[in-house]
């Protein structure tokens, strides 16, 4: 007979020793099963209430923990303690798709989320990016919109290309971020093999309470590598969870991935004249104007101890600022500011920063109560501010100067307002002619036409060709041949039509 004295035993959620893993309680062996059989039924119910719902776009995801090590000196422009020279951080990446539901392939074509948490003594600092520096709006009020475009027809509750171009050739403003997503950048061979951004403008704050213009850019340290539509297409075939896995193992294996973070830094008062609006999120500063300053190095070395809590329930919000860093009048970073931290209590709960993954490391906030509240202060300590008993107090030494910028005017529903080079299609068209290489410009013409050879309505393909003739004429031009061959009637080959094999 086997000691099970020590082996572990199995218990109901309130820690009594069950009798039977197996068998539920009946009246004789064969008789009905007893409805006070209060282990069946906690097992049961507590299954169905397994699930939060999924984030409603980057749903798809995977993660891992590990360490941000500031090695420059960007202290003249922001005091915020984890960018000090030589200071080192904890932090949390979650990485993503955008359109896929849970379970969708990891290797669809889409943008990629870049999400980092960084556990300060300040505070979290959350930056909630892509994998692309642009975005496909500058609105957030078109958001809702734009992602209803990329998931499901409300009939059949199918993805429609029709959808996606219709809404793409309306707002051509996407311009620059559907040529990166058509593009290599659309298909990272991994997660560890791909650039993350902080896409938006953010307001840096130095000790002496200046304020700068920032961009950031984590450069991968792994070398950006990509897969053909072909090998992204039969992999999502073979293999759904494709990076989260390559992440997974390669932090098992040791070879811990890590990325560069430079800024690009704007003095306050250039943006009023900035030749591009510098808070439009479709435009990137390019690097001649403001060249990278490098800041340190985040490096990933722990995998997630359980998928659920540390992953799943993990909540990044733009909104998670700490002193010496700021919004900006990015109208998309503005309303993304609201939506997250409204976003985790309605798919987390209220009380989500008291999960260990999202708890700073201190706070001392006056919240209290609310569902599954855990972690709680001293009876003897007061629950409000105002208060003469020893209560925290707001600090405007510690908070430093959050007023932001100048603005005034009357309320308005209008574009922002122009700078001098803004247009829709001029960044992509750079992008397009100077930034890509030959073989890039070709997968770029098969990726599209691929994708456009899925949308039916002929109408609509004449507009999205008149898209892409105001991005690059050439471009257009090959991608029309390229589509040839899938008209109605067409007698083009592929190769005539320049599609490379
Ligand atoms: Fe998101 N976005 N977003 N987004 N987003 C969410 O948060 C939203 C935007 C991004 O790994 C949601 O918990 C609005 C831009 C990432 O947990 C939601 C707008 C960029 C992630 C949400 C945007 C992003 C999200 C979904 C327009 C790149 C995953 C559930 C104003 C700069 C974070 C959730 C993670 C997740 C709202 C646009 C990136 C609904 C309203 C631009 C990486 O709150």
């Amino acid at each position: 007979m086997t000691d099970t004295s020590s082996t572990p035993f199995t218990t109901t959620n309130s820690g009594a020793p069950v009798a039977s893993d197996d068998h539920s309680q009946s009246v004789g062996a064969d008789g009905p099963v007893v409805l006070h059989d209060h282990y069946l039924v906690e097992k049961l119910a507590q299954f169905n209430r397994e699930r939060v719902p999924e984030r409603v776009v980057h749903a798809k995801g995977g993660g891992a923990f590990g360490t941000f090590q500031t090695t420059g000196d960007v202290s003249a422009y922001t005091r915020a303690s984890l960018f000090q020279p030589g200071a080192s951080v904890q932090m949390l990446a979650r990485f993503s798709t955008v359109a896929g539901e849970q379970g969708s392939p990891d290797t669809w074509r889409d943008p990629r989320g870049f999400a980092l948490k960084f556990y300060t003594d300040e505070g979290n600092y959350d930056l909630v990016g892509n994998n692309t520096p642009v975005f496909f709006i500058r609105d957030g009020i078109k958001f809702p919109d734009f992602i209803h475009s990329q998931k499901r027809l409300p009939g059949t509750h199918l993805r429609d290309h029709n959808m996606q171009w219709d809404f793409w050739t309306l707002s051509p403003e996407s311009a620059h971020q559907v040529t990166w997503l058509m593009g290599d950048r659309g298909l990272p061979a991994s997660w560890r093999h791909m650039d993350g951004f902080g896409s938006h403008t953010y307001q840096w704050i130095n000790a002496a309470g200046e304020k700068f213009w920032v961009k950031y850019h984590f450069k991968t340290n792994q070398g950006i590598e990509i897969l053909s539509q072909a090998a992204a297409d039969q992999i999502a075939g073979e293999d759904a969870d494709f990076h989260i896995r390559d992440l997974s193992e390669a932090i098992d294996r040791g070879d811990f991935p890590s990325w560069t973070l430079s800024v690009q830094v704007m003095p306050y008062a250039d943006a009023a004249t900035y030749r591009f609006n510098p808070f439009d999120l479709t435009k990137v500063w390019p690097h001649s104007d403001y060249p990278l300053i490098e800041v340190g190095t985040m490096t990933l070395d722990r995998n997630p101890a359980n998928y659920f809590a540390e992953i799943e329930q993990a909540t990044f919000a733009p909104s998670n600022f700490v002193p010496g860093i700021a919004a900006s009048p990015d109208k998309m970073l503005l309303a993304r500011i609201f939506s997250y931290a409204d976003a985790h209590r309605y798919r987390v709960g209220t009380n989500h920063a008291q999960l260990p993954v999202n708890a700073p490391i201190s706070s001392n906030s006056y919240s209290k109560d609310g569902a599954m509240r855990f972690g709680f202060k001293d009876a003897s300590q007061p629950v409000y501010a105002p208060n003469s008993f020893g209560g925290p107090h707001a600090s405007p030494e510690r908070a430093g100067d959050d007023s932001g910028w100048e603005s005034d005017g009357e309320l308005l529903r209008v574009a922002a307002t122009l700078h001098p080079e803004d247009d829709d299609f001029g960044q992509a068209g750079t992008l397009v002619r100077e930034v890509l290489d030959d073989a890039a410009r070709d997968r770029l013409v098969a990726n599209i036409a691929g994708h456009v050879s899925k949308v039916t309505i002929p109408e609509l393909r004449e507009r999205v060709l008149h898209y892409w003739a105001q991005v690059d004429e050439t471009l257009s031009a090959r991608v029309a041949a390229a589509l040839a061959p899938s008209a109605p009637g067409a007698d083009v080959s592929a190769e005539e039509a320049g599609i490379p094999a």
